[in-house]
């Protein structure tokens, strides 16, 4: 690591104390930079790099709400605003008792490169309250999520900031959230996406993150000559994308034999197909936070307090949460043959895990690349907003996989062209800089 970037760690280090996964992110983005840096010493002597880690503006807030049973709870809000370079802020909005800033910083960082990468004009942001939706009644989340749009609705704005989903927010939460900022503002604008078909949402959208992934492991499979057809697939998580990433699977041919929760993971020799991927809505939609109850149902092998990673498996999709396969994981994949590892959530594999696939020289592709179509198609959802004309599902398909393969076109080339072929670390990192540090270059000390 040369002296330059061992020097931006150590200030984000001691800046930004006890914020592991904001660390971890930045530290995969700046090795890879390395490269360009070399070739364009502008981008250091602008600094660029020490600019993109300080956030544009934070605001962070207090969620006052009240129980069921008249109870106060105040919870924490936050929103990131990370980098409007190339667009306004894009990014979800996340509801788990894990929230932390450091933890959203992470995110906020990733989709500044993520929202690059998809070609659309969206800049990075992401926000989230340590809310905890398990158990809580439908009564219990609005009153939430007004209070959260109360406090938030005047930092955002269709042409300022968008938020969407994420982990523990829906199309039920987004619903709520855009009640109340309408009420607010007197708006009816595309100021969130992942909204409701009839009042504005784009079709394909609760689809589009597990599609996308699909479509981008499709593409690195073709790499080597191979397809979905017969194979085996792990996915951990039994959330959106993972709902998307089964669907698209059983499209393509291919067995999806495990999922995962908090309690630990099923495999379903059979795959899983047909009424069990519509229970994973119910799953979801019961907020029990339990895998096992799909095992039960089905009467399939439940392995607790384990991850998806030990059976033998040709592809692994990591839909969960950050950090969920480390080296460990990663060697027991590749023991058992695993061939393509493509990310669904946002870093689920830990730094040690990378470097575990990229020795071994299988197929591993970051999240900041394989799961952009969910926000890729957020960003086609304002496009119809803008233009007030919906598109069908087909059209938005469309869009969607074309943006995919361009997606891992644009990490193939520029790892090629950076001298490290096959790497999409480099290749997503180095697409995705290049073209918001122009940006911020043509935009004067910004
Ligand atoms: P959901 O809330 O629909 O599902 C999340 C899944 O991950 C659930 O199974 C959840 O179980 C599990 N999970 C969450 N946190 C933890 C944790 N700390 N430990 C173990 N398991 C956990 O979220 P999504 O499917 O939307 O998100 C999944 C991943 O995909 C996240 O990394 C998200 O950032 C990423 N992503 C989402 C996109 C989207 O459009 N929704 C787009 C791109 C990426 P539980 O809640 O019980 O912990
Ligand atoms: O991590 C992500 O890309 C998302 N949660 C989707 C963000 C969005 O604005 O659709």
């Amino acid at each position: 690591m040369s002296a330059y970037i061992q020097s931006v760690l150590a200030q984000v280090k001691a800046k930004n104390p006890a914020e592991p996964e904001f660390h971890q992110a930045v530290q995969e983005v700046a090795e890879s930079l390395e490269l360009v840096l070399q070739k364009h010493p502008e981008y250091q002597s602008a600094k660029i790099l020490e600019r993109m880690v300080e956030p544009e503006r934070v605001v962070m807030f207090r969620v006052p709400w009240m129980d069921d049973q008249e109870e106060i709870h105040i919870n924490r809000g936050f929103r990131i605003q990370m980098n409007s370079a190339i667009g306004p802020y894009k990014g979800g909005l996340r509801f788990h008792p894990s929230v932390t800033l450091g933890i959203l910083k992470f995110l906020a960082f990733e989709q500044v490169f993520k929202n690059s990468l998809t070609s659309l004009p969206m800049g990075g942001g992401k926000g989230g309250s340590d809310f905890d939706p398990k158990g809580k009644s439908d009564h219990e989340v609005m009153r939430f999520c007004q209070s959260f749009m109360t406090e938030l609705y005047r930092h955002i704005g269709a042409d300022v900031d968008v938020p969407a989903g994420d982990i523990g927010v829906g199309g039920r939460e987004i619903g709520f959230l855009y009640g109340q900022y309408k009420r607010l503002t007197k708006e009816f604008t595309g100021v969130l996406t992942g909204k409701g078909l009839n009042w504005g949402g784009s079709l394909i959208r609760p689809e589009a993150t597990g599609y996308g992934v699909v479509y981008f492991a499709e593409e690195m499979l073709k790499t080597k000559g191979q397809s979905f057809a017969g194979k085996k697939v792990a996915v951990s998580g039994f959330g959106n994308v993972a709902w998307g990433a089964v669907l698209k699977v059983n499209e393509l041919g291919g067995k999806v034999v495990t999922l995962s929760g908090p309690d630990g993971f099923i495999y379903d020799k059979d795959g899983v197909s047909g009424e069990k991927v519509d229970y994973m809505l119910e799953l979801r939609a019961s907020a029990n936070d339990r895998i096992k109850d799909y095992a039960d149902k089905f009467k399939v092998e439940f392995h607790p307090g384990k991850r998806s990673w030990s059976m033998k498996v040709d592809v692994a999709l990591p839909c969960a949460t950050q950090n969920e396969l480390d080296a460990n994981d990663a060697k027991e994949l590749v023991k058992n043959g695993c061939v393509c590892v493509c990310e669904g959530a946002n870093m689920p594999t830990t730094l040690d895990g990378v470097k575990v696939f990229h020795d071994a020289g299988i197929l591993y592709s970051p999240g900041k690349a394989s799961n952009a179509g969910g926000v890729a198609t957020s960003g086609l959802e304002m496009s119809q907003n803008s233009m007030r004309l919906p598109w069908s599902k087909e059209e938005v398909d469309r869009r969607l996989h074309e943006i995919m393969r361009n997606i891992h076109h644009a990490c193939v080339e520029t790892a090629d062209r950076f001298g490290v072929p096959g790497n999409y670390v480099v290749g997503a990192n180095i697409a995705g800089f290049l073209k918001v540090a122009n940006a911020m270059l043509d935009q004067g000390l910004v």
